[in-house]
């Protein structure tokens, strides 16, 4: 079942060149580089992201940015980003699949986290549970539809690790095929997954189901494996420490990914709700480079003028 009707029209030679840039990158990291995306419009929910991650001291971060103007500014305070050219607009995001691809062909095991995926905890421990799996993917929602209506529940690109080998080239190989048919890179993936795992393990029973937006899923408190038997090991976290849908900080969550429109401004008002925004508001007023980011945490001391 196809979502769309003509496939996506991929990306160009210069977005490649890009590909090749993250990938050059992310092979000098020294440790498992997990690789984050943004625009200049989205500026204000990277640096959150940033520091948020830097309060759980995550080091090993590749920023791609989709624009010059946000290359620019990152590179201006320090930050090293790779440039990966790339128009607003939800309809090329699926372009991220050749970055995923690109890595895995490379070798390169990653995590990608989503600029609105804000890490409460460092995922290094949850994540050591899977020494091996290919893929450790956290829960979504209700996107793709036929998916959901078929198992339940399906993952979520904003937040996975994929580790290189033969079988995740091949499932890449594969999505990369569905993606521009199926219009997006979350139902590519999740497609190619239904393609793959036909059965999981996990304490099904402890699920309890969700409606949202007309459909329902399950949400699942602990991890789901895929079968012994199946062409992908892989592994889904539990959907109340990688919350999706959000489910409360009562839980203790390791990640929360609040649904939301693409708006910057937007993704902010609801990550403020939520509790998530440790950028200081007047961050715009503040002198800051990589080494310093704690100087726009929430919590940080007023500067100040001498
Ligand atoms: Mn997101």
């Amino acid at each position: 079942m196809s979502a769309v009707k003509t496939p996506l029209p991929g990306p160009g030679r210069g977005f490649f060149r890009g590909v090749d840039r993250v990938v050059a990158r992310a092979v000098s990291s020294a440790r498992l580089p997990y690789v984050v995306f943004a625009n200049w419009a989205y500026r204000e929910v990277l640096l959150n992201w940033l520091v948020a991650s830097a309060r759980v001291e995550l080091t090993n971060i590749v920023i791609v940015a989709y624009d010059r103007r946000l290359a620019r500014f990152l590179k201006g305070h320090g930050f090293e980003c790779v440039f990966l050219p790339m128009k607003p607009g939800k309809s090329n995001l699926w372009w991220r699949l050749f970055v995923f691809q690109a890595l895995c062909e490379s070798g390169v095991d990653f995590v990608h986290c989503d600029a609105d995926a804000i890490l409460l905890k460092n995922p290094a421990k949850a994540l050591s549970d899977f020494p091996s799996a290919d893929l450790v993917a956290s829960q979504g929602t209700v996107q793709p539809k036929n998916v959901v209506e078929l198992t339940g529940f399906v993952v979520c690109m904003g937040f996975f690790l994929l580790r290189s080998n033969e079988r995740t080239r091949a499932f890449m190989r594969r999505a990369v095929e569905r993606a521009p048919h199926d219009g997006t890179d979350q139902s590519a993936v999740n497609n190619t997954l239904l393609e793959w795992v036909s059965g999981w393990v996990g304490p099904i029973d402890t699920s309890t189901r969700i409606s949202h937006l007309g459909r329902s899923f399950d949400v699942f408190p602990d991890v789901l494996v895929s079968r012994p038997e199946e062409k992908l090991d892989a592994a889904v976290l539990p959907h109340h420490l990688f919350q999706r849908y959000f489910l409360g900080l009562q839980h203790d969550p390791v990640l929360v990914h609040p649904l939301a429109n693409q708006k910057g401004k937007t993704k902010m008002e609801k990550l403020s709700r939520l509790g998530l925004v440790f950028l200081r508001q007047d961050w715009e007023n503040l002198r800051f480079t990589r080494d310093s980011l704690g100087v726009l945490d929430r919590d940080s001391a007023v500067p100040v003028d001498d």
